[in-house]
């Protein structure tokens, strides 16, 4: 059902299958700690065009990429509605685009992130019923798929406390649990996913979790790791959902060097992440030029700075 070879080689998938936690790390069906190492989308509301079989296929191709997620903002962000304040038709138009993207990811061996990318919905109480929905529509038809890593809440923000949080997915997590018992559950935490040591202080007590930290290089730096090592050394699992190589606008100038210090902890630690944003954006997290408006099969002149970055990284 998930391919483990595709031209002769041995696919991401092939080499680790299916995934779970244990002692505070990702780890493959061998028990192995298992790094990966992807991209995100921009918001699927208002990017989908780059989200598609073909694209996917390059970029796991020409690019070395071992994991998709699927950023589909649940309220209105740029001008856009979401999955949770959109119509009807808009909803189901996003559930059958991460349903193609999930059957195109088995079919090239790769893992896929479903992400619940809460943003200016600060707390992720306030579109619970629609995440409910989501979740249990989106397991039931797809979670035999055992590729697909979920990510329940992207970013609690303003004064959204742990608890919240908790509570939220104490109440989300069954109902994806009930169609794909042993799914692998991210878990974002509080400002914008950087209190991760707080969730470190008052886990969950579900087997299979990991736990969001977001960095941006040219914002967040020693002191983030910090508070992950925390996190970790607590016995948390955690992900990098989501990083950026620039500040945290997502824009402003691109700061290489705390980059390489960050990808330098991840891979010492085994940290998967996967990089913002795969669109045309005039703004520095974007990796495609602005002129791009190619959707698949990008040259190096199709490349922002950022995308150039992630090109000769993923070669390393
Ligand atoms: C940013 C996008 C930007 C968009 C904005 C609001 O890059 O084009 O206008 O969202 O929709 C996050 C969020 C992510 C942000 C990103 C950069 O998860 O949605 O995307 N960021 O600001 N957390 C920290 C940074």
């Amino acid at each position: 059902m998930i391919a483990t070879t595709r031209n002769g080689k041995t696919t991401v998938y092939g080499r680790n299958g299916k995934l779970s936690v244990k002692n505070g790390q990702l780890v493959n069906e061998k028990g192995e700690p298992c790094m990966l190492r992807g991209i995100s989308t921009h918001n699927l509301n208002t990017f989908p065009e780059y989200a598609t079989k073909e694209n996917m296929q390059f970029m796991t191709d020409n690019w070395g990429m071992e994991i998709f997620r699927l950023a589909m903002y649940t309220a209105e962000a740029d001008d856009c509605k979401g999955y949770s304040d959109g119509s009807e038709a808009h909803r189901e138009e996003l559930e059958a685009l991460i349903g193609s993207c999930i059957e195109a990811a088995a079919e090239l061996g790769i893992y896929v992130m479903v992400d619940w990318h809460i943003l200016f919905d600060a707390d992720p109480n306030t579109n619970k019923e629609w995440a409910i929905r989501f979740f249990h529509r989106i397991t039931k038809k797809y979670g035999a798929y055992g590729n697909i890593i979920y990510e329940i809440c992207n970013e609690p923000n303003l004064d959204t406390t742990w608890a919240q949080v908790k509570s939220y997915a104490e109440e989300v997590i069954p109902v994806i649990r009930t169609n794909v018992p042993d799914s692998v559950i991210v878990v974002g935490t509080p400002k914008w996913s950087q209190d991760v040591d707080l969730a470190a202080q008052d886990p969950l007590t579900y087997p299979n979790l990991l736990y969001t930290v977001h960095f941006y290089a040219a914002t967040h730096t020693q002191w983030l790791r910090d508070k992950t090592d925390a996190a970790r050394e607590a016995g948390l699992a955690v992900f990098v959902t989501e990083y950026g190589i620039c500040d945290a606008s997502g824009n402003g100038v691109i700061d290489e060097e705390e980059t390489r210090r960050w990808t330098d902890y991840m891979k010492e630690n085994r940290i998967s992440h996967c990089l913002w944003n795969l669109s045309n954006k005039a703004e520095s997290s974007a990796m495609l030029a602005p002129e791009c408006k190619k959707t698949t099969g990008f040259a190096d002149e199709d490349l922002s700075p950022c995308g150039k970055w992630f090109v000769a990284y993923m070669s390393e």
